[in-house]
């Protein structure tokens, strides 16, 4: 249990960031407990398996995509039916194997996909860090495509820094800009490309907080607005009634030693709608976010079955 409450403070802490990593690395921790696991029964197990994913769950919020992948390795164990401990290690290790590669399929066509979008000469605008959007731009690279990006530095933890590095090393013009000067910039751009920690099931992003002010600035420039994002990220507890929660961060992150008295309010995520949004570029191809229940249906029908059956009856 020391590595999953190691790992669950490093998402906290944001030094494992972004929602694609942290379902990696509470997919492969995991699987590193159930390998050294000394526990005798399949009870025992699942018991085990249910306490970490209250740890990681509780890590952060609005993640819904570490929640999926979690829900997919319990549900792959619980309908087993095996007794055996050394069983349900094997159907561990295999189902977080099949979770990884289908990640990173997902990963190569959505880049596919986004770098078809990139133009020579395009000038493309992102916020925050999201290792989806910086993969499919070093793909749009890798083809050779001419274009230039303007990142935000995202505060008030600066990860569009850690993009401008990103880019930068990939060999992309890359420009930062302070995050109030995303209007004044918006007539350059030819679209914008956020990622997603979340997408509800009437279609609204859940992204960085900012997102949506970006979204509207778009919207009144007539600018495209693309999310690029894993269906992954689907969270089923919005269609059954419920809403994603919105994460808030310790106040000294805006302002380490503010006037006594102030209120310093630190939301880390904001929902932007769907009527916003130009298409979600996902593994199923570039789509309207009207659909994204039906799209995410077809491919993943786990995600509801799963969600429906441990907490919906
Ligand atoms: C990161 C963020 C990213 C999404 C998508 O926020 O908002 O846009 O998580 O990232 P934080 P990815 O830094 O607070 O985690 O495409 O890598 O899943």
């Amino acid at each position: 249990m020391y590595k999953i409450v190691e790992v669950a403070n490093k998402i906290k802490r944001l030094e494992i960031q972004g929602a694609r990593n942290i379902a990696i690395a509470a997919i492969k921790v995991l699987n590193e407990w159930a390998e050294e696991t000394k526990v005798k029964t399949r009870e025992e197990f699942i018991g085990e398996l249910l306490k970490i994913k209250e740890i990681l769950f509780a890590s952060r919020e609005t993640e819904p995509f570490m929640r999926n992948a979690v829900r997919w390795i319990i549900h792959k164990v619980k309908s087993s039916g095996e007794d055996k401990v050394e069983e349900l290690v094997k159907i561990v290790s295999m189902s977080s194997k099949q979770f990884l590669d289908m990640l990173s399929k997902s990963k190569e066509i959505i880049a596919e996909i986004g770098s078809r979008r990139v133009r020579d000469g395009s000038v493309i605008l992102t916020h925050c860090h999201s290792s989806t959007v910086t993969y499919m731009l070093r793909k749009a690279k890798e083809k050779g495509k001419k274009f230039e990006v303007i990142c935000t530095e995202t505060r008030p933890r600066f990860q569009g820094r850690i993009t401008a590095r990103e880019l930068l090393e990939a060999g992309i013009k890359t420009t930062l800009i302070v995050d109030s000067a995303v209007r004044f910039f918006m007539n350059d751009v030819d679209f914008v490309i956020v990622g997603a920690d979340a997408i509800t099931s009437e279609g609204n992003i859940i992204n960085k907080i900012g997102t949506s002010m970006i979204a509207l600035v778009a919207a009144e420039a007539r600018t495209p607005f693309y999310v690029v994002t894993e269906l992954l990220k689907f969270s089923p507890l919005t269609m059954y009634g419920d809403y994603e929660k919105i994460e808030e961060r310790d106040p000294s992150e805006v302002w380490e030693n503010p006037p006594e008295g102030l209120i310093i309010r630190n939301p880390a995520f904001d929902v932007t709608r769907r009527d916003f949004i130009h298409g979600i570029i996902c593994e199923e191809g570039i789509i309207s976010p009207h659909s994204i229940i039906e799209v995410v249906k077809r491919r993943y029908p786990w995600v509801f079955m799963e969600y429906q059956a441990s907490n919906i009856i």
